[in-house]
């Protein structure tokens, strides 16, 4: 017998169910079984690494989706995106095994396992889980934003100068330095840059108030796709570094009140041209 359908609410917990059980899952793996030997090879460039143990948490998640929901369509950075016979649900994954490999590599903090659902086009559940600090970060859109059972919202906005700001750099070598360049523009302007490695760590650290803003050139979709959530489900304002919809070519995201103003900067600096 065909499953009955499940209304909005009944897909939106059992998605959020999922990514629960499939981030557990790969967290298990990656931090709790960590081999010696990682495997590590390299992708776009020396810097840009990947390990066996990205391509085992995406294998992971992966079969935790499909044992629940196996019509879905799953993108993950490793193994590209997976269209089912008969061509999907309207669910769509975005999974980064994991987000911030270097970090991974080094056994630095930092690196996490980020897993969002789209449905229908919209980004509806987003899981962040950090081993490193024993949390996971999580929304469901329309529900608010948590750190494992803890509520987030912003506080009140800092001023320009008093901004805590994380960014990241890509792997090209000639981009990292005009990246460089523009954060060295912003430094004397902001408070201060922290640089943690990880997207998705960047845009729950705005979620939960550990940093004020975060601005990055050169990502992709599942670096973002979860952890944006979590953030404007925390009250954050996303978007493009020059104001536009969030897209993973420039993003920004910062308190409502803050955005208008770094956007300006960013773009006066030059951040979305690097
Ligand atoms: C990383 C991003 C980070 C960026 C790094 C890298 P990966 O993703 O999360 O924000 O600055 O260059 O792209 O490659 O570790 O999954």
């Amino acid at each position: 017998m065909k499953p009955r359908d499940l209304d909005r609410n009944e897909l939106l917990d059992q998605l959020a169910d999922v990514a629960q059980r499939a981030a557990a899952a790969a967290v298990r793996l990656i931090h709790d079984e960590r081999p010696a030997d990682l495997g590590i090879t390299s992708k776009s460039s020396s810097t840009d690494l990947v390990t066996e143990m990205d391509r085992a948490s995406e294998r992971t998640i992966r079969a935790t989706i499909a044992a629940v929901r196996p019509d879905d369509v799953v993108i993950g950075e490793e193994d590209g995106e997976v269209i089912p016979e008969g061509g999907g649900s309207g669910v769509r994954w975005w999974v980064d095994p994991i987000d911030g490999t270097t970090n991974y590599v080094y056994d630095h903090p930092g690196y996490n396992v980020s897993i969002a659902a789209e449905v229908d086009g919209e980004m509806a559940v987003g899981v962040v889980a950090d081993p490193t600090h024993a949390r996971t970060y999580s929304a469901v859109k329309g529900r608010g934003a948590f750190c494992d059972d803890r509520p987030l919202r912003l506080g009140p906005a800092a001023p320009l100068p008093a901004c805590l700001v994380a960014t990241g750099f890509g792997y090209d070598p000639d981009r990292r330095g005009r990246q460089g360049r523009v954060a060295a523009e912003l430094l004397p302007l902001v408070r201060d840059i922290r640089r943690m490695g990880a997207a998705a760590l960047d845009l729950c650290s705005v979620a939960a108030g550990r940093v004020d803003a975060y601005y990055e050139v050169g990502l992709s979709m599942w670096d973002l796709a979860a952890g944006a959530l979590i953030a404007s489900e925390a009250g954050a304002r996303t978007g493009t570094i020059d104001g536009g919809p969030l897209h993973p070519r420039a993003v920004l995201v910062a308190h409502p009140e803050r955005f208008d103003e770094l956007s300006r900067l960013l773009v006066e600096l030059g951040a979305p041209e690097v």
